[in-house]
């Protein structure tokens, strides 16, 4: 582990030093082989989604291109089970936890518990609300309200030459989590440059496909006339296709699909035509969060924030790079 193994080889060093009279040189035989391995503990949310699932994969293989010693712990969703992580890797001394918040709140006490025990820590995906951002090296993620941004954009133009009021219903991601929070602030500023646009329904469906469906189930069911389905993820957009059709409707024609993700299952559905719009939300982290994490053992400065790049697809394009597609 390289924080016991760097004070190791100082102490050693400076006891062969002292032992042969200020080193002459000679060979101390001291200090032993350095195991400059890092060791990293990383608390996953869970494996909500496709999204998730290729994060989690990117994760741990940049993990063992890089070297590092990996210790992984999947919270089920749950805040609880993300703390307990984290306060075993501080027990374990790791020399670097990551982790990626499940919901922005409740933070600063075990972060605080990281940063007595001089333990660096990386946001990785989201990111928390605590205003002593000293709490945390770097937030390594998506800008997720410009995502809502460019899904609300896309439908001010793709609705501009339509009549009449056009019906939102907007599938949000777990409640009080960054993306879902960011994703409905960028969606509804961007929307507002068009009057005939309204959310006349808002739900989570916590990321999930399952979630998605019941939720679109319910919607159905309460709202006449639904124009439009704002997911704030691919999986929910998918169950709320499954809702769609199981009401005798026509995703991506009866009813217009946007969601946030561009994972295989969504871009599938893209190209097939039931979901009209995807902003992308790249999962692969894995290599920019090890050389994060080697640059901050190390001591070196890192940028507070590093933001991913990623891109919107429509139909026609997905059509072009599906097959491509890394997850
Ligand atoms: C976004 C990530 C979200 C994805 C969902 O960075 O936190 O969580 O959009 C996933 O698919 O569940």
């Amino acid at each position: 582990m390289f924080r016991k193994s760097l004070v190791a080889v100082v102490a050693a060093t400076t006891l062969a030093l002292t032992a042969c009279g200020g080193g002459s040189g000679s060979d101390s035989g001291g200090g032993g082989a350095s195991d400059d391995t890092i060791t990293m503990g990383f608390a996953q949310v869970g494996a909500e989604s496709g999204w998730r699932t290729a994060n989690t994969k990117s994760i741990q293989e940049s993990a063992e291109e890089a070297g590092v010693d990996l210790k992984f712990s999947d919270a089920q969703q749950k805040q609880e089970n993300q703390i307990k992580a984290i306060r075993s890797y501080i027990q374990q001394q790791v020399d670097v936890i990551a982790f990626s918040p499940v919901v922005e709140s409740g933070w600063d006490t075990v972060l605080k518990e990281a940063k007595d025990a001089e333990i660096p820590v990386i946001l990785t995906d989201r990111s928390v609300d605590s205003t002593d951002t000293s709490l945390y090296r770097t937030f390594l993620g998506s800008d997720f309200v410009e995502e809502g941004k460019k899904a609300g954009d896309w439908l001010v133009e793709d609705s501009a030459s339509a009549e009449g009021p056009v019906n939102i219903v907007e599938l949000q991601g777990t409640t009080g989590a960054a993306p879902a929070i960011d994703r409905k602030e960028g969606f509804e500023a961007a929307i507002a440059a068009d009057p005939d646009l309204t959310i006349v329904e808002s739900q989570t469906g916590d990321f999930t496909r399952s979630g998605g469906k019941q939720v679109m189930e319910a919607f159905l069911k309460n709202t006449p006339d639904i124009d439009v389905v704002y997911a704030h993820n691919d999986d929910m957009g998918l169950g709320a296709i499954e809702a769609i059709e199981a009401a005798g409707k026509v995703p991506g024609q009866d009813i217009k699909i946007i969601t946030v993700d561009a994972v295989k299952d969504g871009m599938t559905a893209l190209a097939e035509g039931k979901i009209n719009y995807i902003v992308e939300c790249n999962p692969l982290l894995g290599d920019q969060l090890m050389d994060l994490a080697a640059k901050v053992v190390a001591g070196e400065e890192v940028p507070a924030r590093v933001v991913t790049e990623e891109t919107t697809f429509t139909p026609e394009q997905a059509k072009e790079v599906l097959a491509s597609r890394e997850y």
